[in-house]
């Protein structure tokens, strides 16, 4: 096939097809040659003609629009296995970042066909299921993670994970790099932290859910999560981007009963440069059509690389069916598959509460680590000062005003000024 049989700006994608948005900017050719080049090497060409029969022709991607440097490619679903995400990623994500066709290119969206969608799990639980899991009806969710991120022996990291369920948080997780070292072994802390979160749960009432990493070559990674299913745990998390989705879907595909966490560590690495890469809102696709119930999607305010157009638009309100009750681009309309809840993390601390509902949502997991354990009297009233900024928030009243007479959000909002 010729290159400029890639190209039909008269085409109309049928709802069979898959497509994709691309940013292309191309190297000494026109913005055509570049699309054209994109399109034939995601789907069915190669650098050369190599005399394909006509059938081949039928399923080759199309170029059907292009405006400035944005292109949109229609992919017949055909050139797909179903259910396979890396196949998918092979072709849409594949070799097409690395030609000399282009100087730079970013896929900044996906739009996948309802065949494709119902050959995956999508998330087990939900934003839905998640909040009847923890007994939450309509508050963020308030989280930590565990800091010091690496280093700490078993013993403390339970008694921080311990105080942080007490003062008020309801989900307290591991670090993205914590899986098994020397210092603090998966197998002793599970058992330790699901004692002291039950502990907690019998103090406070509430439902305490421990998000254990794990995070490791794909058969000890099932393994570990036998074990977080045996000694009955709610959740397990996992660092997808290093995993890799084959051992996302490993794990979703296991169909353990625990809800799954997804930490999103490497992404930066792809989605960061605005000209080239992948956006993050298609890895937010991919992660909720394999099965994430949660996926971290950054804070604006905190430590890390995310504008708010790029957050909110993960997170955004497409449709308002009441005044109170939105949807995100985590809850789109997918038919079958539910919806993955948003994790703001990174850098959080309680004075950003009132930012992040306004923007974000309450199907939110609030996520504090050094905005927690950084408090000046401690990850204990750390975790009491985040769920009074959360109450605040959802009463609309300020956090200075709430503050006057809430000793732990006034201390925080003191420190982290
Ligand atoms: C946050 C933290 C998470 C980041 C990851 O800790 O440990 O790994 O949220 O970033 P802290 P993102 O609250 O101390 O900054 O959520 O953007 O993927
Ligand atoms: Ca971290």
């Amino acid at each position: 096939m010729q290159p400029q049989q890639f190209i039909n700006l008269k085409y109309k994608p049928k709802g069979k097809d898959l497509i994709c948005l691309f940013n292309v900017e191309p190297n000494k050719l026109t913005i055509k040659q570049a699309a054209a080049t994109v399109a034939l090497e995601s789907s069915v060409g190669t650098w050369t003609d190599v005399h394909e029969k006509k059938y081949v022709n039928k399923i080759a991607a199309k170029v059907f629009s292009i405006k400035g440097n944005k292109i949109k490619i229609a992919y017949p679903q055909e050139l797909f296995e179903k259910g396979n995400a890396p196949n998918i990623l092979s072709s849409i994500a594949g070799n097409i970042f690395g030609m000399k066709a282009v100087k730079n290119l970013r896929l900044e969206d996906i739009q996948i066909p309802n065949d494709i969608l119902n050959s995956f799990k999508g998330p087990k639980y939900g934003i839905k299921g998640i909040r009847k899991m923890m007994k939450i009806k309509s508050r963020p969710l308030v989280g930590t993670i565990v800091k010091p991120k690496l280093g700490l022996k078993t013993k403390d990291h339970t008694d921080i994970a311990y105080q942080a369920w007490q003062g008020g948080c309801d989900v307290v997780k591991d670090d993205e790099n914590l899986s098994s070292q020397k210092f603090n072994k998966f197998e002793n802390r599970l058992t330790k932290c699901l004692e002291v979160a039950d502990k907690a749960k019998s103090q406070t009432g509430e439902e305490k859910a421990y998000l254990i990493n794990v995070t490791a070559e794909t058969n000890k990674m099932i393994e570990r999560a036998q074990s977080v299913q045996d000694q009955g745990g709610k959740y397990v998390m996992i660092d997808i981007v290093t995993s890799g989705f084959s051992a996302l879907q490993t794990l979703r595909d296991a169909n353990f009963k625990m809800a799954i966490h997804a930490h999103r560590a490497m992404h930066a690495a792809f989605t960061r440069n605005k000209k080239h890469g992948i956006s993050m809102m298609v890895l937010a696709d991919l992660a909720r059509l394999i099965g994430v119930d949660q996926l971290h999607i950054g804070t604006v305010v905190g430590k890390l690389q995310g504008s708010l157009k790029e957050v909110s638009e993960i997170n955004q309100e497409i449709e308002k069916k009441t005044v109170k009750e939105t949807q995100n681009r985590l809850q789109q309309d997918w038919k079958k598959i539910k919806s993955t809840l948003s994790v703001s993390s990174g850098g959080l601390h309680p004075g950003h509460v009132p930012f992040l509902i306004k923007h974000l949502g309450k199907d939110l997991v609030l996520q504090f680590g050094g905005g927690i354990h950084g408090h000046p009297k401690g990850t204990l009233r750390g975790a009491i000062a985040a769920r009074q900024a959360t109450q605040a928030t959802m009463q609309n009243i300020s956090l200075k005003q709430y503050s006057k007479d809430h000793l732990e959000l006034k201390e925080a909002l003191e420190y982290w000024k």
